[in-house]
């Protein structure tokens, strides 16, 4: 480093972005520190290196996913010819186990791939003192102070309560769930987002009762007639949903493990009052960023003033020239994984490197595990309409039934996809949206057509691979206006 400065880098939260950014700056020959450090959760909950994705998100969650899946998997197993006794248990306990410690293999491999990079890792709260000078505190609440040349904020973002009686003291948050010592029990999920669902998914399939209360649509931000299927794909399945309703107290029934909670909502429609007993209550109403007390108003870092987010350039530079800002943190941006890791590598590469490139935000594909997996590509149909006009959107779309499911006799009433084309651009594909198992490999292969900028008649003369559900995007003839039955044929 310049020798006004101990290090070229110092990086504040060692999640997905904070670290693939100090890796590729190391790898590039910079001198790097990274300060992470976890605040316990309002019940206590604490966890290693390695950010929300590795320990509290998609990780944990993915693998309870899996383990609703082979209870599906299970059930198809009969009609495939197997046997096996009649009673079928599912033991929380080693499933958190199990999970537990493949997560503390990842954080002791990020610590080990730290120290051989030779890169500083400390578990401390970082603050900015002044543009290049950083203040770290320790759990034993020891304090020091390093500088450096360019700074990077990637503190991530932590799970909201509402502001109701015992939301605090009783409820829990995708913070707690993965590590909870017993099973949730009988639970209540407040909220309509991807977290919520998620969870509702896969405590549901792993054999719990499970109500969400939602406020109003199915994952806001999403394909409206693709969150409705989800909706009532869930429903179908047996978890209940209490929607429009909001929670309004949270009250202790009965110690104990598990304890007794109630769960007091309001109708929205309706006014009319109810409450559930439940054991576990978990709030998934959304995730604020942490961006506060750490000392950026000092420095003059922007922040929208009505989330607290980053507000930075196309380069993810922030208001202060040498500070930079990636991951779930930044406004208007996306809160996934895979997004803070590309920006950080780019951003690394942009500082130390020869590579120049921006991270390129559009067309991201994700996929939200919910019991019948939703893989989307870029536009929703409604925000294709807003953005080209309705005149301009053909959507191609199907119902289907996978072939796994014929055998199995599983109902396959939502499966559907759907290609949102914009007619002005010879029918380029501006939306993918996909309803069905293995929701995200198949949706990972065609983001790249769709980067590429794949035109409807570039689905059509591609091949599709038989039998699989992912060659039904090969093969779409009707379109949504046509008003043609697309029932499945089987
Ligand atoms: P984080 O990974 O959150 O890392 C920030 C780190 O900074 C944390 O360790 C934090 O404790 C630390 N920190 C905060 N403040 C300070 C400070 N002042 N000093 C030192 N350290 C600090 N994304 C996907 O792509 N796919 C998924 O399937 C998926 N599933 C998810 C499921 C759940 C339940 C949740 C909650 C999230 C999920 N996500 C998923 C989102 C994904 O986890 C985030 O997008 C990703 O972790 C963001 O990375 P980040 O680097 O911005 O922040
Ligand atoms: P989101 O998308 O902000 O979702 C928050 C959810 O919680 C949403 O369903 C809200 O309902 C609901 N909510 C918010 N506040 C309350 C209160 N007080 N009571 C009840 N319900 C509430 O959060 P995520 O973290 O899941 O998503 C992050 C991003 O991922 C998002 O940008 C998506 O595009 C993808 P609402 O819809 O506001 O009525």
């Amino acid at each position: 480093p310049s020798e006004n400065y101990t290090y070229d880098l110092i990086v504040i939260g060692g999640g997905s972005g904070g670290l693939a950014c100090s890796k590729e700056a190391a790898d590039l020959g910079r001198k790097v520190a990274v300060l992470d450090f976890v605040k316990p959760s309002p019940v206590g909950s604490t966890w290693g290196l390695g950010g929300t994705c590795v320990n509290v998100g998609c990780i944990p969650k993915k693998l309870m996913h899996q383990a609703a899946l082979l209870k599906h998997g299970m059930e198809d197993a009969r009609l495939y010819g197997w046997s096996y006794d009649e009673k079928v248990d599912h033991k929380w306990a080693t499933l958190r186990e199990n999970v537990q410690n493949h997560i503390g293999s990842l954080n002791w491999g990020y610590r080990v791939e730290l120290r051989d990079k030779k890169i500083l890792y400390k578990n401390a709260t970082g603050k900015l003192l002044d543009a290049h000078t950083v203040q770290a505190v320790d759990k034993k609440g020891k304090v020091s102070q390093m500088t450096a040349q360019h700074i990077v904020l990637a503190t991530g973002l932590r799970p909201r309560y509402p502001p109701i009686p015992g939301a605090k003291e009783y409820g829990i948050t995708s913070d707690d769930l993965f590590s909870l010592e017993h099973s949730p029990g009988k639970t209540v999920m407040v909220g309509g987002s991807y977290v919520s669902l998620e969870c509702a998914g896969f405590l549901h399939g792993i054999g719990l009762d499970v109500t969400v209360i939602v406020r109003s649509i199915f994952l806001r931000g999403f394909d409206q007639q693709m969150a409705e299927k989800i909706g009532n794909e869930m429903q179908t399945q047996g978890i209940k949903m209490k929607r429009p309703a909001i929670p309004t107290k949270i009250e202790l029934i009965e110690e104990g493990t598990p304890r007794k909670l109630r769960v007091h909502y309001k109708h929205l429609e309706t006014g009319e009052e109810s409450s559930i007993e439940c054991n576990t209550v978990m709030f998934a109403i959304g995730r604020d960023a942490c961006t506060q007390g750490i000392g950026l108003e000092n420095v003059g870092v922007k922040l929208n003033p009505s989330n607290g987010k980053v507000i930075v350039a196309d380069n993810e530079q922030t208001s202060v020239p040498n500070i930079y800002a990636i991951g779930d943190i930044l406004e208007g941006k996306l809160e996934l994984t895979p997004v803070a890791i590309h920006a950080g590598r780019l951003l690394a590469h942009r500082l130390y490197g020869e590579r120049n490139e921006l991270c390129d935000y559009e067309s991201v594909p994700t996929t939200v595990f919910t019991p019948l997996e939703y893989g989307c590509i870029g536009l929703a149909e409604e925000d294709a309409i807003a953005k080209y006009g309705e005149n301009n959107i053909e959507v191609y779309h199907t119902n289907y039934t996978p072939l796994e499911y014929t055998v199995a006799k599983r109902d396959s009433s939502e499966c559907y996809v759907k290609l949102v084309c914009n007619k002005s651009e010879n029918e380029r594909v501006v939306g993918f949206h996909f309803l069905g198992p293995n929701a995200g490999e198949v949706t990972q292969g065609y983001a790249v057509a769709i980067k590429l900028g794949a035109k409807k008649s570039d689905f059509d003369r591609t091949v599709g691979i038989h039998p699989t559900v992912s060659e039904i995007f090969t093969t779409l003839g009707k379109t949504k206006s046509s008003g043609a039955d697309v029932s499945a044929t089987g």
